[in-house]
């Protein structure tokens, strides 16, 4: 059942509660409801943020990892259209799906330049791109299979000068430690800070303006799995990349996923 108690308090508040629950149950709560914060309070979603830490009995991350990237987060351009990149490239998905592709060793299914680890030693992320252009391609890093990955995603000042703008990351296929935040650009040093006591395990993660979040996860999944801004308009924009790892023991592909692209072509070809 479901009562509105905006006359006692504020509005917008109201009580759930499930069937079953006996009358005395539907009290209202004595403690007054904590005041929401202002949306753009990222003192207080830090905070908040912060204080996530690992559940009881939860998996340690291992002390060191076999591969850092690191994903420079900027909005730019390209023939006027606004767009967000990762290391200067802007993810555009291809037709044929890259599962497809890659257990059929395809040619030409997608671009097959790597897209690199690091970006430019001396970008200023508290400014505006110099040069907002940008281009675009497949974003599909090639991980191998049961390697400890970080993954430092490094946010900037987007087009407008003193914005900078918040980005929830999803990782599919894989949980990941969070091992730690900061401010400004990622530093060597910065690792000294990473939590290796108790540092949660979590599939999204948000990078902060102006800030970085390190995470650390172990590719033993096979398959190939989207990391990428949940802000689905910064997705279509281009802010992701591709983490593919032993296409080979990936069992079987369902039908549907194949069943575009090359990879239709391909079927169809078989089935003569
Ligand atoms: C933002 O949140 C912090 C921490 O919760 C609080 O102390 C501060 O008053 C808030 N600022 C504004 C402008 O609401
Ligand atoms: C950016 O790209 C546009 C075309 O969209 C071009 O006209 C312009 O010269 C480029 N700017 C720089 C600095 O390369
Ligand atoms: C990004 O790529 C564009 C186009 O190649 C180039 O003009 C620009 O300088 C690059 N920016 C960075 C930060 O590497
Ligand atoms: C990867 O790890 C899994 C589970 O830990 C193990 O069964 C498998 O043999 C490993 N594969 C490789 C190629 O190391
Ligand atoms: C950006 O911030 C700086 C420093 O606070 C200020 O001097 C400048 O005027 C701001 N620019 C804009 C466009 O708001
Ligand atoms: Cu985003």
């Amino acid at each position: 059942m479901y009562r509105s108690v905006s006359k006692r308090l504020t509005a917008l508040l109201a009580i759930l509660s499930y069937l079953n629950n006996s009358q005395s149950q539907l009290e209202l709560p004595m403690a007054t409801p904590p005041t929401t914060p202002l949306w753009n309070n990222y003192t207080h979603s830090k905070s908040f943020s912060y204080k996530i830490l690992a559940a009881k009995g939860t998996p340690k991350p291992s002390k060191k990892a076999d591969r850092l990237i690191q994903l420079l987060n900027t909005q730019n351009r390209i023939d006027g259209f606004i767009k967000w990149s990762l290391n200067n490239v802007s993810m555009v998905l291809p037709s044929t799906p890259y599962l497809g592709s890659l257990r059929y060793s395809l040619k030409g299914a997608f671009d097959q330049k790597k897209p690199r680890d690091r970006f430019g030693a001396n970008y200023n992320v508290m400014k505006p791109p110099i040069n907002p252009n940008t281009t675009t391609g497949s974003n599909l890093y090639e991980i191998k299979l049961n390697s400890t990955v970080d993954i430092i995603l490094q946010n900037a000042n987007a087009l407008a000068e003193n914005v900078s703008e918040i980005h929830p990351w999803h990782l599919h296929g894989h949980d990941f430690w969070v091992l730690g935040y900061g401010e400004g650009l990622f530093r060597k040093k910065d690792v000294s800070r990473f939590n290796f006591e108790n540092a949660p395990l979590r599939n999204t993660a948000v990078i902060f303006p102006y800030g970085w979040t390190a995470i650390r996860f172990i590719a033993d999944n096979p398959g190939v799995w989207a990391f990428h801004c949940h802000i689905e308009p910064h997705l279509h924009m281009g802010m992701g990349v591709v983490l593919a790892e032993g296409i080979d023991l990936v069992k079987e592909i369902p039908k549907d996923a194949i069943s575009c692209g090359k990879t239709a072509n391909m079927l169809m070809n078989q089935h003569g």
